[in-house]
């Protein structure tokens, strides 16, 4: 492959892009940053609009600030009306308005260009840490108004039992919930079960009337911080660069498998930043 790649002249490779509308972790494990890293690995060119800045270590979040709705939809204007962007993700939204500004602004370019981009919602509420990242009337946003335009809906257990104001504690209850989600949003469901911890991860599709399981094994012994943006990160890049939605989500559970298999070690010195967070807030 990459043989091939190289008798080929640099004009002639044309790099397909992808557009995250996400936050910044200035800790670069989740947000905006692991999803350039993530788009970079596989062969993506990113691009970002930025929706807020998050202040944060690796199991606290400290602080985390909006951008203006106008500066997020001037973003994603300049960008699809000057890229050819063939998927986008979201990640973090972190208000109401922001999550309403961003899914009119996706409507219109999508007008505008008269070009369906395939819209992958990673419906970001709290972090790994457990800490709150939403405002609180921003799920009504969410259901109202990003879920209907998106292509792929890919919450964790705890975001879709919000969702669905239930509890989601075994496998039976996981499908019942991606089927739900998917007939409400008209949407293509990932409920990621990784929180359920058995000896494999099991991510359910509901996909087309369809329901499929990714199986892979459970690494123990890692603390993670930005799975979620990763995969859903991966996911797009997949689409972007052409592959089936099953396809994108096969190799993007392969992808997270493996960078959570390699992944950054956190140091004592790191954790006694942490202890001093702690201790100040
Ligand atoms: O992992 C969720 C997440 C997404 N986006 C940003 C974050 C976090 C977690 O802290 O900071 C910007």
């Amino acid at each position: 492959m990459a043989k091939q790649l190289s008798r080929r002249p640099a004009s002639a490779v044309a790099v397909p892009i992808a557009l995250t509308v996400a936050g910044s972790d200035c800790s670069a494990g989740a947000g905006l940053q692991a999803d350039l890293k993530t788009f970079a690995a596989l062969g993506v060119y990113g691009l970002t609009a930025v929706t807020c800045v998050v202040a944060e270590v690796p199991r606290k979040v400290s602080r985390i600030e909006p951008v203006s709705v106008k500066m997020v939809r001037e973003q994603i204007e300049v960008l699809l009306k000057n890229f050819r962007v063939s998927a986008i993700k979201t990640g973090l939204l972190c208000s109401a308005d922001i999550v309403s500004v961003v899914a009119e602004a996706l409507q219109e370019m999508e007008k505008e260009t008269a070009r369906p981009i395939p819209l992958v919602v990673d419906p970001v509420m709290i972090a790994t840490s457990g800490d709150s990242l939403l405002g609180p009337r921003a799920v009504e946003s969410y259901k109202n108004k990003l879920f209907p335009l998106a292509t792929l809906i890919t919450p964790n257990l705890d975001e879709a039992a919000l969702l669905l104001g239930t509890t989601i504690e075994d496998r039976e209850q996981m499908e019942n919930a991606a089927k739900a989600l998917a007939t409400e949003y008209r949407a293509s469901i990932l409920l990621k079960g990784g929180h359920l911890r058995g000896d494999n991860a099991i991510d359910l599709l509901f996909h087309q009337g369809e329901l499929t399981r990714f199986s892979a094994p459970f690494v123990r012994g890692v603390e993670t911080h930005g799975t979620g943006c990763t995969c859903s990160a991966a996911i797009t890049a997949g689409l972007a660069s052409g592959l089936s939605l099953v396809q994108a989500i096969k190799r993007a559970k392969e992808f997270v498998t493996e960078s959570i298999r390699r992944h950054f070690r956190w140091t004592s010195k790191s954790r006694e930043i942490l202890d001093a967070l702690r201790h100040s807030s």
